[in-house]
């Protein structure tokens, strides 16, 4: 039996009283749906069926490099972590798997497998760690990875690497993903061609450990902690990896990791066109990889990705691309900002779900620009919040989540166990 952290009759009570208006909501737009040939409760199957993997470094309170201010009852280890997004699971119903890092939530494998399995969570893929120096490791990360100039450095990422596989073979995960640091702060610091051919080689020890139904997900950034280059900087290096590597290597597109302004929805589509979209990390930007929450500042480019999801959904029955949210929260509750963050990303989804696909190709084949781009702003204006929250109810969430786990207090009781956490450190995390 699956456990819950807030106690359900605090769900129930927050639920009853705003159960009857939601009906009216539900019954209404269902109504208004339909009207476009839309059923309501195929939409709101599928919006249910949706899930997005919480990453566990995001239940903490992030930080810049000036300066980390921490709240009240952070998470002290990897078992509160679970907590907190077994808390997330429970009144989102949307998010039902956790993504660890290693060597951060590093534990005794069936510890953390039990723990999670009392709250029905899997784990999703496993984060590799080579852009900072662990504890009493022999070789430093200062100067790179797995492309570093040294082979000692390169088969130590190497092998952090291959642990990372072997401990989610025991957790029941299917995917490693790796993001590196690497790159070069000066002209004329690296050679890049040597440095991509470590970067490869590398990868290709790796790829070999890979169990047959496993995925490897490599992430592209553009720039930071590397100013000048970096190895893995764009979606064209990424692909060029992927196709190196092999059928079990795929792309990771993390929303945050582009020029500004770039037309990060076509980039979707380009992978996905040529098999190599594996997932995403969604999170939101202003001016650079600034990791704010999914949604926030430019929810239409979250919903024109969507489209290009659904649209390629539509295409093919076998895509399955990996969902995770990866952001830093240093202004709120992070167990709010990933909440509604999981909600945004569902609310993108089912509004793309309404675009009228026939009527948008057939705007495109007729050059009809207005036409088609009404056909997305259409689906994009209608308020799914009713679909959202009639699929939390049914499967036992909350209509309200915000307003339910503040009801529930759960920060506040969390923070008279969890001892206050110094500040001041800089860093995010
Ligand atoms: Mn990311």
């Amino acid at each position: 039996m699956t456990e819950h952290i807030i106690d359900p009759s605090i769900v129930e009570a927050e639920n009853a009283r705003r159960a009857a208006d939601l009906n009216v909501d539900y019954d209404t737009l269902g109504e208004r749906l339909d009207r476009r040939g839309i059923d309501i409760n195929a939409i709101k199957a599928k919006v249910a069926d949706f899930s997005v993997a919480v990453p566990s470094w995001g239940v903490g309170t992030g930080g810049t490099r000036f300066a980390r201010f921490p709240g009240l009852g952070e998470p002290r280890d990897i078992f509160d972590k679970i907590e907190d997004c077994a808390v997330i699971a429970q009144l989102t119903q949307a998010t039902k798997t956790v993504s660890l890092h290693i060597p951060w939530d590093k534990a005794d494998p069936n510890r953390l497998k039990q723990a999670a399995s009392r709250f029905n969570l899997g784990f999703d893929a496993m984060n590799s760690n080579t852009f900072s120096d662990a504890k009493g490791q022999l070789q430093s990360y200062k100067f790179g990875s797995l492309s570093h100039a040294d082979a000692a450095t390169r088969q130590q990422a190497i092998e952090h690497n291959l642990e990372c596989i072997e401990i989610g073979k025991t957790l029941g995960s299917r995917a490693l993903t790796v993001w590196i640091g690497d790159g070069s702060n000066f002209p004329g610091q690296v050679n890049f061609a040597r440095q991509f051919e470590h970067y490869l080689d590398s990868m290709k020890a790796v790829y070999a450990a890979l169990p047959d139904d496993w995925r490897v997900y490599t992430e592209h950034k553009m720039y930071e902690p590397a100013f000048y280059s970096t190895v893995v900087q764009d979606w064209g290096t990424n692909y060029i990896i992927a196709r190196e590597l092999g059928e079990k290597a795929m792309c990771l597109v993390d929303l945050g990791h582009h020029a500004p302004n770039v037309n990060i929805e076509m980039i979707v589509s380009r992978l996905a066109q040529f098999g190599k979209l594996g997932g995403f990390h969604f999170n939101d930007s202003k001016y650079g990889d600034d990791d704010l929450d999914a949604g926030a500042i430019d929810p239409y480019r979250l919903f024109l990705v969507f489209n290009e999801l659904v649209d390629i959904e539509t295409r093919d029955n076998d895509f399955r691309p990996a969902h995770m949210l990866d952001q830093s929260h240093n202004v709120t509750d992070p167990i709010e900002s990933l909440m509604l963050s999981a909600s945004d990303v569902q609310r993108a989804y089912a509004q793309a779900l309404l675009v009228d696909r026939a009527g948008l190709k057939a705007a495109q084949e007729g050059n009809d620009a207005l036409a088609a781009t009404q056909a997305l702003r259409l689906a994009y204006r209608t308020d799914v919040e009713p679909i959202l929250a009639m699929a939390r109810l049914e499967q036992g969430g909350a209509i309200d989540v915000l307003a339910t786990y503040r009801a529930a207090g759960y920060r506040a009781k969390v923070a008279d166990i969890r001892p206050a956490v110094e500040g001041g450190s800089g860093g995010i995390v």
